[in-house]
């Protein structure tokens, strides 16, 4: 397959100004019926160019007509997924009828089934498996959208835009037609038909008008929606006090399905849910699902402006909307809860994933020069690290000149199909600055180090710190420039209090340094004493920062700094430079250390009742497997195992009586309320009584038990159960099953149940696994279920990494079988084996065997751009 550049870019030789579809929808078979009326583009330089209309090998074309003229086969052409029509009038309206088996359709996407009711996914070259269209997001158009269905099985028919018509067709079925007066791309579209349970709400926005919300379910989940609900007016509200953004239509629907290939799409005035990122209820969904609803709503809802209003020109661009959109959703759960714990989560999965992504073979810049299968780059790299650059403006500018910019930005472009450029130069225009260096963050790969040196003159007080950034080369990008980052800095003195100092004649306590060159030099003046630097407050850029902390100005920060984000980081580094000691000492056959800081820093934390209890479960969760492998130069998933497992039994035996009391204290009495207080007390009691667990005390055995018997949570009763397991109680075989029989018939707890089996460390444990897909409640058809038990394999490190491949081997299997289905999601289960050129030399050998089996197969485009670029 052959890629796609963004040099190459052309506007498109023809505009489709209006698109009338009309889906005759039935059980084996669909007819879709579009009448597109089509022009010339006067932009384009190709005054004579035949009309080229994307489409898929599940669409057959029954009939092609350019105004009242039926073509005649010899006019046209269908080869290679495209319909090629070389005589056009310079504007016409085109009929195409065409067939697809929206039941046959295992890719989730164009349109599909979805248990029994009719769904789409468009973006991003989905609508093209629906009829032949300039399937490309700079083609945009006013939509009108007819179903016609059998009203008993179907009562429910959604499109974009207003409900304008309803009847009966001649042959007895039920038709309604959707219009959308806003122009969309093709990749916005979206239709739903089932039957459905509805929620019904209202918001008035800013100006007065009222606005319907519906939300969409099967009939058994009605009762979990409230909180998506709750989440969305809170989200319309938040973009209307934030960024001045009131929502456009007179309807505003969410329908949650069970099958879908990512989290949600933001379809205009329709979005479309995994139930996964929607449904919640106490009993049933544990706080951090809750958060992710409450995210991803938020998310989705925000897209109206940033991304639907103001599109992209085409999918290099990807990251203008994405980008800014998770940067605007991060700031709403910001607000809405802790600023500081969310920027620690953001950060945390940042480094962790994102970081790995970077430096392994998939490595692209948020705005990428080329891909073969768009698809594959909806990353970390285009949302999050992108969130990271949008942010970095925010730092640049300020909130207020942010604002300016984004006013100015939805202005200019509303109701055009843009460019990352576009969005710099409104940010620029809008506050008189010019962001050109700063551009480089677009086009450059791979994560930069920024090496800080410091000197303190005790004469003069003058403090001197010394920086260097070097990005290391990444696929097809050698050489690196320079890029503007801004470091947000204080320094903090010997008694833990904040250390004023002079920068550029102004007295402060903090800066933003603006790191813009191979190595310079910042002088601090009037400084008192010798600072310990925190640095990278708040993570202003998304860099790697060696400085070489000492142990002891690792705790002090740990306890003093102002900066609560860099409290968190200075104990993360503390945890990981032990971590990574006992790893060496492991890997050398070495007893590994009883000694460690993180005892008694741990135990300074925990007699401080003044702190944010959600901030110290966060610091006392260890670095996780994914992160110290990603700080690995040569990966050992089984010596990181054991250093993990180490230090975590000797903090918990050390502090046994401290994580007690702290349990104890943390007990929620209050009703359940996915709020930030009692998030946060049962996140810090969670966390306290599985360390006094793992110190293997009878008395944490049976409150742990009593626990899971006695909760009225998810969050509760699944801490306690992952607890059960993971510490291999004597209980654990029996509450496993209990709760498979409790929770049987909710499908989204069952996949918790899947993940924690298929994560359980036992012998035989690919057997287990084997088992587990075998099993009546498991679906391969059902990506939710795939990921679980595949997800749960590989934080399963004996299972996983078996020295015999046996894991990798197993994941191939599911790989190659996947591909034919759902090139997607087959695609990105090969995430793990993209990184066996860092694994240590017997695991690598393995991987990259199973990598060359995938690629010795007639592979998807997908699939095969991953397997190959891992394989370059
Ligand atoms: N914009 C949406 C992207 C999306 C998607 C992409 C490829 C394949 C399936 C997909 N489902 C949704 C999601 C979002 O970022 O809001
Ligand atoms: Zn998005």
């Amino acid at each position: 397959p052959a890629a796609v550049f963004l040099k190459d870019y052309k506007v498109p030789d023809f505009l489709i100004d209006k698109t009338e579809l009309t889906f005759d929808l039935d059980e084996t078979q669909t007819v879709v019926t579009s009448r597109l009326h089509i022009r010339r583009n006067p932009e384009s330089d190709a005054a004579t160019a035949p009309l080229i209309l994307d489409g898929g090998e599940d669409v057959k074309l029954i009939g092609v007509a350019i105004d009242k003229y039926e073509l005649p086969k010899e006019e046209y052409n269908v080869s290679n997924d495209k319909l090629v029509i070389t005589a056009t009038p310079d504007a016409f309206i085109l009929t195409c009828e065409t067939l697809i088996e929206p039941q046959n359709n295992t890719r989730l996407e164009g349109l599909y089934r979805s248990s029994s009711m009719f769904c789409t996914q468009c973006e991003a070259e989905g609508f093209r498996h629906i009829t032949y269209y300039l399937d490309r997001p700079d083609v945009m158009s006013v939509f009108t959208t007819t179903i016609i269905a059998d009203e008993s099985r179907y009562p429910v028919m959604l499109s974009n835009g207003n409900e304008i018509e309803r009847g009966k067709t001649e042959d007895g079925k039920t038709f309604v037609t959707w219009h959308d007066p806003f122009k969309k791309p093709a990749y916005l579209f979206a239709l739903v038909a089932g039957d459905l349970e509805v929620l019904n709400d209202t918001f008035t926005t800013m100006s007065g008008r009222d606005v319907a919300l519906k939300i969409f379910t099967e009939k058994h989940n009605i009762d979990k929606v409230d909180f998506a609900m709750d989440s969305l007016k809170r989200s319309m509200k938040w973009d209307e006090e934030v960024y001045g953004r009131e929502y456009d239509l007179d309807i505003f629907m969410i329908v949650a399905v069970d099958d879908f290939n990512m989290g949600a799409m933001e379809n205009k005035g329709l979005n479309i849910f995994n139930s996964s990122c929607l449904l919640a209820s106490p009993e049933t969904t544990t706080d951090d699902a809750y958060l992710r609803v409450e995210a991803v709503v938020a998310h989705e809802y925000f897209h109206n402006w940033s991304g639907n209003r103001v599109t992209c020109r085409d999918w290099f661009q990807l990251s203008l909307k994405e980008g800014f959109t998770v940067f605007r959703d991060q700031s709403f759960s910001a607000d809405t809860h802790s600023d500081v714990v969310k920027r620690v989560e953001d950060v945390s999965f940042l480094k962790t994933a994102q970081f790995a992504e970077d430096a392994g073979p998939m490595a692209h810049p948020i705005r990428p020069a080329s891909f073969i299968e768009i698809s594959n780059f909806y990353t970390l790299t285009i949302y999050e690290k992108g969130a990271e650059v949008v942010r970095m403006i925010h730092t640049l500018l300020g909130a207020d000149g942010f604002r300016k910019g984004s006013d100015l930005y939805f202005e200019r472009h509303d109701g055009q199909a843009v460019t990352c450029d576009d969005f710099v130069s409104a940010m620029e225009d809008a506050n008189g600055v010019d962001l050109t260096q700063f551009k480089r963050w677009y086009s450059q790969a791979g994560t930069p180090i920024l090496n800080v040196t410091d000197s303190y003159n005790e004469t003069t007080q003058t403090y001197t710190l010394n920086v260097s950034q070097m990005t290391p080369p990444t696929p097809n990008q050698p050489t690196k420039l320079a890029l503007h980052i801004p470091v947000r800095a204080g320094l903090i003195g010997p008694d833990n209090q904040p250390l004023s100092f002079t920068v550029d004649g102004k007295e402060q306590t903090e800066v933003v340094l603006h790191v813009n060159q191979a190595e310079q030099t910042f002088i601090f003046e009037n400084v008192a004493s010798r600072p310990v630097p925190s640095l990278l407050r708040g993570f202003s850029a998304p860099v790697k920062l060696d400085y070489g902390y000492t142990t002891d100005q690792l705790l002090q920060l740990m306890s003093g700094d102002v900066d609560g984000f860099n409290r968190w980081s200075a104990s993360q580094q503390l945890a990981v430079n032990e971590l990574l000691n006992c790893v060496q000492q492991y890997q050398a056959g070495k007893d590994l250390t009883e000694e460690s800081s993180l005892v008694s820093g741990f135990e300074s934390l925990l007699a401080d009742s003044t702190l944010d209890s959600a901030m110290v479960a966060l610091i006392l969760s260890l670095p996780s497997q994914a992160y110290l492998s990603e700080l690995s130069g040569v990966i050992d998933p089984h010596a990181i195992k054991a250093a993990r497992k180490h230090l975590r039994l000797l903090i918990a035996s050390s502090l046994e009586k401290e994580f007690k009391k702290i349990y104890e204290a943390n007990t929620v009495t209050d009703a359940y309320q996915a709020s930030a207080g009692q998030i946060a007390k049962r996140s810090l009691k969670n966390a306290a009584l599985s360390y006094w667990v793992a110190s293997g005390n009878d008395e944490a055995k049976s409150a742990v038990v009593r626990q899971y018997r006695n909760a009225d949570n998810m969050t509760d009763q699944f801490s306690a159960l992952s607890i059960i397991v993971n510490n291999q109680l004597a209980e654990a075989d029996d509450l496993m099953s209990a709760f498979f029989e409790q929770w049987k018939h909710e499908s989204l707890v069952v996949n918790k149940w899947l993940m924690l089996s298929a994560s359980r460390e036992q012998e035989n444990g690919l057997v287990q696994i084997k088992e587990l897909m075998e099993h009546p409640y498991f679906d391969i058809k059902n990506p939710n279920k795939l990921r679980a038990v595949i997800g749960g394999l590989g934080q399963n490190v004996e299972t996983f990494h078996n020295l015999d491949g046996s894991g990798y081997a197993f994941l191939a299997d599911q790989i190659i079988l996947m591909n034919k289905r759902n090139p997607q999601i087959a695609s990105r289960l090969c995430t793990p084996l993209t990184r066996w050129k860092r694994m240590e030399s017997r695991l690598s050998e393995k991987m990259k065997s199973q990598l060359e089996r995938i690629a010795s197969q007639d592979l998807s485009k997908d699939v095969y751009e991953v397997v190959s670029k891992s394989l370059a």
